[in-house]
């Protein structure tokens, strides 16, 4: 045996694959720089991104994973840019799926649902056929949560409990809204919940908040504000962000996006729970199967469930009603695109 020193080397920790759809929009062109300087993963976890979009958009992709490169960032180990759904969800944990229709002038609803039908029943199945046994799928394309539910009934390999439609961008506002009215840090809000639809029926439970540690109702004692301007400021904050940007929000949807993730892989502390849009298991007497925004707690193992014991007032139960009412409606809109 020779007497040389021994230099012992770390094993290095094998990439995620995170797939992100829509990779060369607005919200992508935050997100993954986002995902790639380790704000997602964590600042130790090596990543591959796999960039999904249709082909006029590839040359705009081009530009972005030039940025990237250009970024040098240490935990990037490869980007795969593909119009090909088999190639794009590949081997991918987690997927991130941003791109989608917008409206247009003079389109129904129901032509918007049947159009991101088209999009996210093929999205489902291919995530399904070749992403990595513990995938996590994340939905922030409109109509979110009913994008979402389509892509989860094209993939009943995957188990329910595995996809998520964005509510945090609409929890987020909330809380800021709160803290900016009782003049205190936002991170002195918690529990504040978002049910139902992202959308504008959706309902920021106010009653349920605290604010360090005591209900908002109470700290404000302002129910009309709370009833009326806070509601309806978070109900159409992203038309209002349009009005003014001339553009929709992208950064601070990049940013709940992020943060939805981050929540999704780790516990969610004793006295505080967190807006994400999940299956209905009939909690709170939801119709089961709506991807319906709860109020949710993770264990940090993957798993969750919606947070227990908390009741309504009458106000509080129509607005659940009338958003729980709107994903029936689009459920029903879209019936023949679950498999
Ligand atoms: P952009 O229009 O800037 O980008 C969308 C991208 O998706 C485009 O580059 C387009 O080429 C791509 N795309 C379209 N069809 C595709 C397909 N079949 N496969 C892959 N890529 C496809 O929109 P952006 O501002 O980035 O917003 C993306 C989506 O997020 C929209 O549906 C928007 O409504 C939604 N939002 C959701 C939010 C939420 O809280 N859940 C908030 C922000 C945002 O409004």
């Amino acid at each position: 045996m020779s007497g040389g020193i021994s230099l012992s080397v770390m094993p290095a920790t094998a990439p995620v694959h995170v797939t992100v759809t829509g990779a060369a929009g607005q919200i992508g062109y935050s997100l993954l720089f986002r995902i790639a300087s380790g704000q997602l993963l964590g600042t130790d976890q090596p990543i591959v991104l796999r960039l999904l979009e249709i082909e006029p958009a590839m040359k705009a992709l081009e530009g972005v994973v030039m940025e990237i490169d250009d970024c040098a960032f240490p935990l990037v180990e490869d980007i795969v840019s593909t119009t090909d759904l088999d190639t794009a969800f590949d081997g991918a944990s987690w997927a991130l799926l941003v791109g989608s229709v917008p409206r247009r002038a003079g389109m129904e609803r129901g032509d918007l649902l049947a159009v991101n039908g088209g999009i996210f029943g093929p999205q489902g199945r291919a995530i399904a056929a070749n992403a990595d046994s513990d995938v996590r799928i994340l939905v922030v394309g409109n109509p979110c949560n009913t994008n979402c539910l389509i892509a989860r009934a094209n993939a009943p390999e995957i188990p329910p409990d595995r996809w998520f439609s964005m509510t945090r961008l609409d929890e987020n506002r909330a809380k800021s809204q709160l803290a900016r009215r009782a003049k205190v840090p936002v991170s002195s809000v918690s529990k504040l919940a978002v049910w139902g639809n992202h959308s504008a029926t959706q309902f920021p439970d106010y009653a349920h908040a605290l604010i360090d540690g005591k209900p908002v109702t109470e700290v404000l004692d302002d129910m009309a504000w709370l009833r009326g301007d806070f509601l309806t400021t978070v109900q159409k904050r992203g038309a209002a962000i349009i009005d003014a940007r001339g553009l929709s929000s992208a950064a601070s949807a990049a940013n709940a996006a992020a943060d939805s993730v981050v929540s999704i892989r780790t516990a969610t502390s004793d006295d505080d729970f967190t807006s994400l849009a999940v299956v209905s298991r009939g909690e709170y007497g939801v119709p089961e199967g709506l991807q319906f925004g709860f109020p949710v707690r993770t264990d940090g193992k993957g798993g969750w469930s919606v947070a227990e014991g908390l009741s309504h007032d009458d106000f509080a139960s129509d607005r659940i009603r009338i958003t729980t009412e709107e994903l029936m409606g689009e459920r029903s809109e879209v019936s023949e695109l679950l498999a």
